[in-house]
């Protein structure tokens, strides 16, 4: 069998549901490997739709034990099976009752979708389409129904029954077993369907929504974790507060959960009012989880929390609209972390995670737009485009119709759509019904794939202090111009030149909404270095020729700090890219007048400052023909050239941000933003000074108190061939050989070392006990991280790299296709390697190919990277 292209479903062919389903009454017994799911659907004609057809009931791998129409057996002439589902012939013209009675097995049930168990705990994942796994149903978004469901387990084996809503009864069911009833008012798509049902400790907290209702929130671990849970309970609660505070969003339910599971596809899952996450998303204690942890569990919370109304409450018509709720939310998302944290610092750290994962991916073969018009598996479109991009439209919505405006626009947006499964334009319609204003030129950036370049030129007229600026856009394929929001200013040689004025960017922001625009700025008192883009105000790639000198005149003196970090990061890119010792000494003289002068005052944004443009970042610079190992040579060499100009003052910083004895951890921004400082001095100085700072690297190790600097520590000493690194290893690997989430820090660590010896090491490491590729975290850990970020290794002219993820990807694939798929997508970039290694992945990509039975998921990535 030959992999062909899978099927496409198209946007353009979006037809109204013919059937709708009301309600929805589900009793579930549970059983590890015969779970009876009873289904009452309350189905009617769709008035929209055209019911004169069969009725097609989506399924998957499902048994099918009972058939009633309005309490009489459905004829077996009167409906049929097959591997798609369940077509009732002639179903009727009116509301009927349908009775569905499905048997599955959750034991079996190795991809992680519809209902499974992980470490015997039962739960669900429904989204994008797994509750046809659970029962035959309408299983698309639009489809939306009243849930009550009883779920009934053996007391011992499940304990705590949980669903949807609110809790509404329970009790015993004869010596040994229990039920539980939940009920759910608001209507949803079955993709918001969950339940759960195990052993598990919880920890709860009340909170009173602004309408004054009394909500419980708890947090359901593994029994004996609690104390790990009290971090993202927290955040629970500030998620609420804020969503009040900054959207007027109050919480609609008297309970809301949230379970850790330990095997799961993804980060978390916005189930109504019982939020299901991968448990590496919510537990923390500071022996185990590091600042970075503790910042995705309060993000992760936050986003699943903002689901309930961008998501929810309002949910997408069809999946094409996927970005409606997940670029939206992410945009929410990112806004509570940079109000919970440094704006600035999260404002960075978004830029540097867009253009690592979206960039990239808008620059290959898996390129498409924010609101795809094509799909082959839709699970393969939950990407750094539709989320982070799509935040970044909204974004720029914001900018481009102020704050105000823009509160109001989404004020308007959720109750015009609240109950309805809503689409990007009734999104922009309510922008554009509070402002008055045309959005249909803005809504471009939903259908155009591809980044865009913005090139600007300046010139400066001394006798009339004038400065021209001019700007074009180009995108990579054909059609309209874009409307970018560039927000700019003129910086001169003691800081921004406020007397500027620029009558079309009166308030700092230029719209451009033509190919290309020319802005005067009048009363320039000297020549300025334009500062663009501020604070990334639009996801386009900048070409703006700057000297060094320029740039750094930005890194001193601009008032944006985006633009300053922006600065330094693209004399390092440069220096990368094309060596060169005595701009190298400049560049050093300059971080170190940044350090002297604030590096203590604001240690989180110095840390930013000092780390280099990534091995990737550099690699997406250039147009093809990319060799992974000299773009490493380079960047190791510009790290060891600063390690060494610039120890003095590291050691200085090292000694001023140690911890004071005794001081316990706290996970605070400001306390991660010193330890990341003094953690990224002891990386530089280790890279310029191997032996000495293996010895620091060591007594750090030895020091730690928290796995933040134990990690840091062993990250640097890991880098550094030789016994002491592999003594550290070992014995971290011994010391938390019973913390799995631990471990997967480790096994990413060893995978992305940067020499040959590595491949043997993962071989080796798949052997761990604790290393299973039943679990998508440990997979990612050790197989994800080696793909995403080790690309010498990867990329090895030899093959081995690449072999090592494609025999990973079909090992995986009939047992769980969608992290198979999301693998496989390392190979995204392969076109632009130089020939060998190109070569290399074209044979492993084609030998992927020739395996019979290709999941769906592994075909339509595989068919895609290699057009
Ligand atoms: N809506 C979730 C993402 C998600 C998507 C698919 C899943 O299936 C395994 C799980 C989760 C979110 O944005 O967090
Ligand atoms: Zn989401």
């Amino acid at each position: 069998m030959r992999t062909e292209t899978p099927p496409l479903i198209r946007l353009e062919d979006y037809r109204p549901s013919a059937f709708l389903i009301d309600r929805v009454n589900l009793d579930i017994v549970l059983d590890p490997h015969a779970t009876r799911i009873t289904a009452d659907l309350a189905l009617r004609p769709n008035p929209a739709g055209a019911p004169d057809g069969p009725l097609h009931l989506d399924g998957d791998d499902l048994t099918l034990v009972g058939l009633d129409l309005d309490g009489a057996p459905v004829p077996g002439a009167d409906y049929a099976v097959d591997a798609s589902g369940l077509t009732l012939h002639r179903p009727p013209r009116r509301p009927f009752m349908l009775r569905v009675v499905t048997e599955v097995d959750p034991t079996a049930n190795t991809k992680l979708m519809g209902l499974y168990r992980t470490d015997g705990v039962y739960c669900t994942q429904c989204e994008a389409d797994g509750f046809r796994r659970i029962t035959y149903f309408l299983d698309r978004p639009d489809v939306m129904a009243v849930y009550t469901t009883r779920i009934e387990a053996r007391r011992e084996e499940a304990p705590v029954l949980l669903g949807n809503g609110n809790p509404v009864e329970a009790g015993p069911v004869g010596e040994d077993r229990h039920y539980a009833v939940w009920h759910d008012p608001h209507p949803k798509p079955a993709y918001l369907f969950a339940v759960v049902g195990g052993r598990l400790g919880k920890v709860e907290a009340p909170f009173r929504t602004m309408e004054g209702r009394d909500v419980t929130c708890a947090v359901y671990v593994e029994p004996g974790r609690e104390d790990r849970a009290g971090y993202a309970l927290d955040a629970v609660i500030r998620s609420m507060q804020w969503d009040e505070r900054a959207f007027g969003r109050a919480y609609d339910l008297d309970v809301f959960n949230v379970v850790a599971v330990s095997a799961f596809n993804m980060g978390a899952m916005e189930n109504k009012g019982l939020n299901i996450f991968n448990d590496k998303y919510v537990l923390a204690v500071p022996e185990t989880a590091t600042d970075a942890d503790y910042a995705n569990i309060e993000a992760i919370i936050a986003h699943e929390y903002f689901h309930n109304w961008s998501g929810n409450r309002v949910t997408c018509r069809d999946w094409f609209q996927l970005c409606l709720k997940e670029g939206l939310t992410v945009f929410r998302d990112q806004e509570f972390s940079s109000d919970m944290r440094s704006r600035p610092v999260h404002r960075i750290g978004e830029v540097r995670s867009l253009r690592a994962r979206q960039f990239p991916e808008d620059a290959g073969p898996l390129r498409h737009p924010v609101r795809p018009n094509a799909y082959a598996e839709i699970n393969n479109f939950y990407t750094a485009t539709v989320y982070d991009k799509g935040a970044e439209i909204v974004r720029m919505l914001r900018t481009l119709i102020g704050p105000a405006a823009f509160r109001a626009g989404m004020d308007r947006y959720f109750a015009d759509n609240d109950g309805r499964a809503a689409t990007v334009e009734d999104f922009l319609a309510a922008f554009a019904t509070v402002t008055g204003r045309d959005l249909s030129a803005f809504a471009r950036w939903y259908e155009r794939p591809g980044t865009p370049r913005l090139s600007a030129q300046g010139a400066y007229d001394a006798a009339a202090r004038r400065y021209t600026l001019h700007l074009a856009q180009a995108l990579p394929t054909e059609g309209p111009p874009l409307v970018i929001p560039v927000a700019l200013g003129l910086v001169g040689a003691g800081g921004p030149l406020d007397g500027a004025t620029c009558a079309s960017a009166a308030d700092g922001v230029f719209i451009l909404d033509r190919i290309e625009a020319e802005l005067v700025f009048e009363n320039v008192t000297e020549e300025p270095v334009p500062s663009l883009l501020r604070d990334f105000s639009a996801p386009v790639r900048l070409d703006l020729a700057l000297s060094d000198a320029q740039r750094l005149r930005l890194l001193a003196r601009d008032s944006d700090p985006f633009n300053r970090w922006q600065a330094a990061q693209d004399v390092a890119l440069r220096l990368i890219l094309a060596p060169d010792a005595a701009r190298t000494d400049a560049f050093a003289e300059a971080l170190g007048t940044f350090l002297d002068g604030e590096a203590l005052a604001d240690p989180a944004f110095a840390a930013l400052v000092l780390a280099l443009p990534t091995e990737a970042e550099a690699a997406d610079a250039l147009s093809g023909d990319i060799d992974p190992d000299a773009i490493h040579r380079a960047r190791h060499a510009l790290r060891a050239h600063l390690g060494r100009a610039l120890a003095p003052r590291l050691t200085r910083i090292d000694a001023a941000l140690a911890p004071a004895e005794g001081a316990s951890y706290s996970p605070d921004a400001a306390s991660a933003g010193r330890r990341a400082l003094r953690n990224a001095a002891l990386d530089l100085m280790a890279a310029g000074d191997p032996q000495a700072g293996a010895a620091l690297a060591t007594r750090r190790l030895d020091a730690a108190t928290n796995m933040t600097d134990r990690l840091a520590a062993l990250a640097t000493i890991a880098q550094i061939p030789g016994e002491a690194r592999e003594a550290a290893l070992a014995s971290f690997g011994e010391r938390y050989a019973h913390e799995p989430l631990v471990l997967d820090k480790w096994f990413a660590l060893q995978a992305t070392i940067p020499e040959e010896g590595t491949l043997a090491r993962i071989a080796a490491l798949k052997g761990h006990p604790a290393f299973a590729m039943t679990n998508p975290n440990r997979v990612r850990a050790l197989i994800g991280s080696f793909s995403m970020g080790n690309p010498t290794q990867f990329a090895r002219a030899d093959g081995s790299g690449f072999a090592l993820v494609a025999d990973t990807v079909k090992a995986l694939d009939s047992a769980n296709p969608q992290i198979a798929a999301r693998l496989l997508t390392a190979f995204g970039s392969w076109r632009r390697l130089e020939k060998n290694r190109r070569q290399a992945a074209a044979e492993m990509l084609n030998g992927i190919k020739a395996v019979p039975g290709l999941s769906r998921d592994v075909a339509d990535i595989l068919v895609r990277t290699l057009k």
